[in-house]
């Protein structure tokens, strides 16, 4: 059985504080080699220690049933013009709604970003829900770089593909970033929204209100492991160059959907570069 070492702590405590159900915790912790009475125990612990044990009586399949999936605003059809691009559908899920794709960018653009970004790469940080900074934790290993929205000709091309291909204003988007993994690198299941009703996402909110939906490009293949998974859903997508997975958690009515828990699976061999694509509510200044 696994022990709770400090990297587990932390995660416990991040999730809970983020929002996370306590199944998709416990599911998470069993899928890493918990036992299941265990992992719920130490769910139930770290969410009384940050009193948010209300969420232990909410089931997340509860919590699923209430989001009401409005259209998918992504173009429907195989391929789907996006700005100067055929982009190939591969995959299309309802429940959540997660579209996975081919073709959204070409070797040379996948070239381009990684050589652009190789050496300005720092180490990734996630947002400490309650004071709104960026925190590096264990949670997340991966290191990043941030482009500005349309910084020049290249990445405007690029902002404005998502763009069309997300079926959101171009200035809706936070500008493009760069992320790598180092084998072993991972990222553990979280949700890319900032947790209402929580002192630090008020900060984030500022600027463009909720994020509403995400695009993760594949910029290499995957030796081996890296996919991005959704545990409530049972889906997992591989890495593999010039692809994406989109996915949308925020619907008209302003409700978020929780069966968009998702992670970086840990790299088993060779290293994981991706491009992200946030986009919000309304503009992001
Ligand atoms: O690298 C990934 O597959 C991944 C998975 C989950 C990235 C993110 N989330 C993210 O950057 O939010
Ligand atoms: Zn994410």
């Amino acid at each position: 059985m696994r022990t709770v070492d400090a990297t587990w702590q932390e995660w416990l405590a991040t999730n809970v504080s983020r929002g996370c159900t306590p199944e998709s915790m416990v599911e998470a912790m069993v899928q890493a080699g918990f036992e299941a009475d265990a992992a719920r125990e130490l769910v139930r612990n770290a969410a009384s220690a940050t009193e948010l044990q209300a969420d232990l009586i909410a089931p997340s399949e509860d919590a699923a049933r209430t989001y009401h999936y409005d259209a998918c605003p992504v173009a429907a059809g195989n391929r789907i013009r996006a700005h100067d691009r055929d982009v190939a559908v591969r995959l299309r899920i309802e429940r959540p709604q997660v579209i996975s794709f081919d073709d959204v960018l070409s070797d040379d653009e996948c070239t381009e970003l990684i050589e652009r970004a190789r050496h300005r790469l720092k180490r990734s940080t996630t947002v400490n829900p309650d004071s709104g900074r960026e925190d590096v934790i264990k949670m997340r290993t991966s290191e990043g770089f941030w482009f500005q929205r349309c910084e020049d000709p290249f990445i405007e091309r690029l902002d404005r593909r998502m763009s069309a291909l997300m079926s959101e204003p171009l200035e809706h988007g936070e500008g493009l970033q760069i992320l790598r993994y180092a084998t072993g690198g991972e990222y553990r299941p979280h949700f890319d929204y900032f947790p209402p009703g929580q002192s630090g996402s008020a900060l984030h909110t500022a600027r463009g209100g909720q994020r509403i939906a995400t695009l993760i490009a594949y910029l290499n293949d995957v030796e081996e492991g890296g996919e991005t998974v959704f545990p409530d859903a049972g889906l997992a997508v591989s890495a593999s160059r010039g692809g994406a997975v989109y996915f949308r958690y925020m619907n008209g009515r302003r409700q978020l959907d929780p069966l968009t828990l998702h992670g970086g699976a840990p790299v088993v061999r060779g290293e994981k570069w991706i491009m992200t694509k946030w986009m919000r509510e309304r503009e992001y200044v």
